[in-house]
């Protein structure tokens, strides 16, 4: 092992390593980026996000393999997919850090390495000199994050802040000896939506667009997408989710579930709860004297309405995270050797089909939004439109060290993308999704083209096939349209092709673990 780690580091090309910053936030959609335009750009702007792209980077196909947290993470640290590296579902055992990471692979190469925040992978971290995570899925309000002994430590604070505020912390008491690999990694903007109290009026008086699917009906594709549980009308929470208490609705019943208690204001000092109030409160009650009589469409509207509001709110304070993390790059000179890349472990639904949550291979949430400044590398502004996947990154910062890529990772270093020397790029991206979890969705794979997509449902053994560019939002899988015969054909066998080359198990192995 030793010797293998001493050849990878022997191949090392440049004479300076460059640092790597990976900000990374969890569930969050490119339509709340506004570089990335779409109808929210001007209502909730991303600045600092912007500021990255403007001076590096964005890309505009950027996808995941398997569309849930702990597996997009565990291919990020691998370069390979779940069925390869083992991390295929939440749920698991955790992630085999025996197999080759990342972070060990960096660690032996002479980087100084640190994670901290949110990583969800279930093991401990392991070739990081420095790692201080949230447990599991963390707390928004006065988290606990787990110390490298093992023990647990509460600060008070919003998540989002402590996790820069110890970021920061790290880089600057780091071994400025060494180049550095710094996963800076939050919570936000992860259900359940609770924004830090200085944001929570952000966006008071604002209505927020709602998207032309927020009462898709699930015609013409699969019949297992009704069955979905991650509806905003007949599954988001009222107290948990919508933020209106028990306490707050004077005897009036409200439609749709409510199972779960407010964690995050439980977990709340008093001040805390007094701005809380102060904000919710007003509106809550006005809503509740409304209800009586608004239809129930109305209503459906209303919590989209609240959702998106409070999920805005928390980006509002990633996109303030990334922007400390940008200045301290530039007030202690390390901007022009850093490279700075803006992503999330998968991409969410922001009403559309009437969702929250992620999971499918639909655009929303199988697209992971992608910026990157590399330094003398990165055309600033630039917008490829390549298609890559999280199985990439691993590669990518490799030749970024100078370090060799082991053969047994599956994606490839962006590099030529990023230098407009892309010929030969892929034209096909293969997806795997095997946890069924909370929100009832089932075990899917498929291929995604430039122009169509195609996936598998083992359990009801049923095709579905998108035209992409003519059905942009995905309502109606023409699979069985003999006009689409070629194209079916030629999917077919493209995803058969993905999963030799990908050596992907048989998908009915898919069970179980
Ligand atoms: C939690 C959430 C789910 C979410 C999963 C996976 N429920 O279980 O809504 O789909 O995480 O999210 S919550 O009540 O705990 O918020 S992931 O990003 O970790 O994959
Ligand atoms: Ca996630």
């Amino acid at each position: 092992m030793k010797l293998l780690t001493f050849l990878a580091c022997a191949s090392l090309v440049q004479a300076k390593q460059p640092n790597i910053l990976f900000l990374f936030s969890d569930d969050h959609a490119l339509r709340s980026i506004s570089a990335y335009g779409g109808d929210l750009a001007k209502i909730a702007p991303t600045p600092n996000i912007d500021r990255l792209a403007a001076t590096g980077a964005i890309f505009e196909n950027s996808f995941c393999g398997n569309s849930i947290c702990g597996p997009s993470r565990a291919t990020i640290m691998t370069g390979k997919h779940s069925h390869k590296n083992g991390f295929l579902r939440n749920t698991g055992k955790g992630l085999d850090q025996s197999q080759w990471t990342l972070s060990k692979a960096l660690q032996g190469c002479g980087y100084s390495t640190a994670v901290i925040g949110k990583w969800h992978l279930v093991s401990d971290p392991i070739g990081f000199d420095y790692w201080e995570i949230l447990p599991g899925q963390g707390n928004y309000y006065n988290p606990v994050f787990k110390q490298m002994d093992g023990s647990i430590k509460k600060f008070n604070g919003y998540c989002t802040d402590i996790t820069t505020d110890k970021a920061i912390k790290w880089l600057d008491k780091r071994d400025k000896e060494k180049p550095f690999f710094l996963m800076c990694q939050h919570k936000a903007p992860h259900r359940t939506f609770a924004p830090a109290l200085r944001h929570l009026k952000a966006f008071d008086g604002v209505t927020i667009p709602e998207p032309p699917t927020l009462f898709d009906d699930y015609q013409k594709r699969s019949g297992t997408l009704a069955k979905n549980e991650m509806e905003i009308d007949r599954h988001f929470d009222w107290a948990y989710d919508a933020k209106v208490r028990k306490d707050e609705r004077n005897g009036i019943k409200l439609p749709g579930p409510d199972r779960y208690p407010t964690v995050e204001y439980r977990r709340m000092t008093k001040p805390q709860k007094t701005r809380w109030d102060a904000h919710f409160g007003p509106e809550n009650r006005a809503f509740i004297e409304k209800v009586p009589t608004m239809t129930h469409k109305d209503i459906v509207r209303w919590k989209y309405q609240r959702y998106m509001k409070n999920y805005l709110a928390t980006v509002k304070a990633v996109d303030e995270s990334v922007g400390r993390m940008l200045d301290y790059l530039d007030k202690n000179g390390l901007t022009e050797n850093t490279i700075v890349v803006y992503a999330s472990d998968q991409g969410f639904y922001l009403g559309e089909h009437g969702w929250y949550d992620k999971r499918w291979m639909f655009e929303e949430s199988f697209k992971m939004p992608f910026a990157i400044r590399w330094p003398g590398v990165t055309e600033p502004g630039s917008r490829p439109k390549e298609m890559i996947q999280n199985i990439d990154y691993a590669p990518t910062f490799l030749e970024a060290a100078g370090v060799a890529i082991p053969p047994e990772i599956q994606g490839n270093s962006i590099l030529p993308t990023l230098q407009g020397n892309a010929e030969g790029w892929r034209k096909s991206l293969y997806y795997s999704y095997y946890e069924r979890g909370e929100h009832n969705v089932p075990q899917h794979f498929g291929v995604r083209t430039e122009t169509h997509k195609l996936f598998y449902l083992p359990e009801t053994n049923e095709w579905q096939l998108f035209d992409l560019i003519k059905d942009p939002q995905e309502l109606k899988s023409v699979h069985d349209n003999p006009s689409y015969s070629k194209i079916r054909k030629q999917l077919t066998k493209e995803f058969h092709r993905l999963r030799e080359h990908y050596e992907a198990p048989p998908m009915k192995m898919a069970k179980g673990s």
